[in-house]
């Protein structure tokens, strides 16, 4: 059937951080939790392109999380590019700042090298002429990462290179002023460069693909700006986000017969969220109580935390009984939630917590107790400390 006049599907996505493991959490062979994560999500996007017959997939940046990647990692890119392209689909790959090479060529280069069909590397300034799979054409405009080029500049090559009559895209990887950020964004430098919305104002473009801030949103109207966002939470930041991509279409004027935006095309998109791994932060009081394991283990029983990340923040005073980690750990295991936070923060909670306990108001007693347990070094020293700290106090009287 020619689809030469019909409306162009496209999915757009962004920031997998694919090889990032901030998680100890492994699978039975080793694999980090997280790879499985995110191998879980594009396969997600896979299948919606296969049930949607998607022509195009835009891939804003950063899909990776470093510029040299474990094979595994390579392995399970190719993997998802393999299946994304099987159905005819083309996919556009832009190198985010995590893809950037400090010398040499970036982690998916092979794929230019070998000239895979449907996958295209966008590593620079560039509009590229494409025909999809029905024999529609379309023109996307790249700009990767910019480390050694100005972004006003490389928005303002496209402006005479873009020809009317033909759908048009703009993929960008970086940070636009005004961006709503998410949890896992805290990070970003302060000279990050950076663009205004407004720069994107009346662009020749359909739609404009960002990358690199991991929430959805829209952030220019006039063509449309949106950001995908990731598709699985790294952070407790994120606690309360949702990811997932961006699904759209841009259909030919010539099927609005009416007088509407005669010069651009219309295009549409909407979210499509992802399962992601759950990060969720429990707080437990237990100040006071005889049996605090028992309450803790109570409050997990109680709580859907499977298939989650769950950090306890947990109140206690140093005279409470001990708390056995052994026990909430193997609880753990039984609900399935991946971790605890790791085992030195959950110990340095319960330990933070000890020490920052309520001081008794002997000040005396205070001191000596700090000295053991942060200075043990300075042991030795506390009678002559205390001495001191007795003079002071009657001088002050
Ligand atoms: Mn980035």
């Amino acid at each position: 059937m020619d689809r030469r006049n019909e409306t162009i599907k496209f999915v757009h996505t962004a920031d997998w951080h694919l090889g990032l493991a901030n998680l100890s959490k492994k699978d039975d062979s080793g694999i980090p939790i997280q790879y499985i994560c995110v191998e879980k999500s594009a396969g997600e996007i896979v299948d919606f392109v296969h049930s949607n017959d998607i022509d195009l997939v835009l891939m804003c940046g950063d899909i990776l999380h470093t510029r040299n990647p474990s094979p595994t990692v390579e392995n399970i890119l190719a993997k998802i590019l393999h299946k994304l392209t099987s159905d005819g689909a083309i996919v556009i790959y832009l190198i985010g700042n995590h893809e950037i090479p400090g010398w040499g060529d970036n982690p998916v280069k092979i794929y230019d090298t070998l000239d895979i069909p449907g996958v295209i590397v966008a590593d620079k300034v560039e509009l590229h002429k494409i025909e999809l799979k029905n024999g529609q054409k379309i023109q996307i405009g790249t700009i990767p990462y910019p480390v050694d080029f100005d972004l006003s500049d490389a928005i303002s090559s496209f402006a005479g290179k873009v020809e009317r009559g033909i759908p048009s895209l703009l993929m960008l990887h970086s940070f636009v002023n005004g961006a709503g950020l998410s949890g896992s964004d805290l990070k970003l430098l302060p000279d990050e460069p950076n663009l205004n919305p407004d720069e994107f104002d009346e662009l020749p473009f359909d739609y404009i693909a960002l990358g690199h801030i991991h929430r959805y949103q829209q952030i220019w109207g006039k063509p449309p700006a949106v950001y995908s966002g990731s598709i699985q939470k790294v952070t407790f930041a994120e606690e309360k986000e949702r990811k997932g991509f961006v699904a759209g279409t841009i259909s030919n004027p010539q099927s609005f017969k009416n007088e509407f935006n005669k010069n651009r095309r219309m295009s549409e998109w909407h979210f499509v969220p992802v399962e992601s791994l759950n990060y969720i932060t429990l707080n437990i009081d237990v100040s006071g109580e005889n049996n605090p394991t028992e309450i803790i283990l109570q409050k997990l029983r109680n709580r859907p935390v499977a298939n989650s990340v769950v950090k306890l923040k947990i109140t206690i005073r140093p005279d409470d009984p001990k708390i056995s980690l052994v026990q909430i750990k193997k609880l753990a295991q039984e609900l399935g939630i991946f971790v605890i936070t790791n085992d030195r923060n959950i110990v340095d909670t319960i330990r933070g917590k000890i020490e920052s306990a309520i001081p008794t108001g002997n000040m005396s007693a205070d001191i000596e107790k700090y000295i053991i347990e942060k200075m043990p070094e300075h042991k030795e020293k506390i009678p002559e400390i205390l001495n001191i700290i007795e003079l002071l106090q009657k001088n002050e009287k």
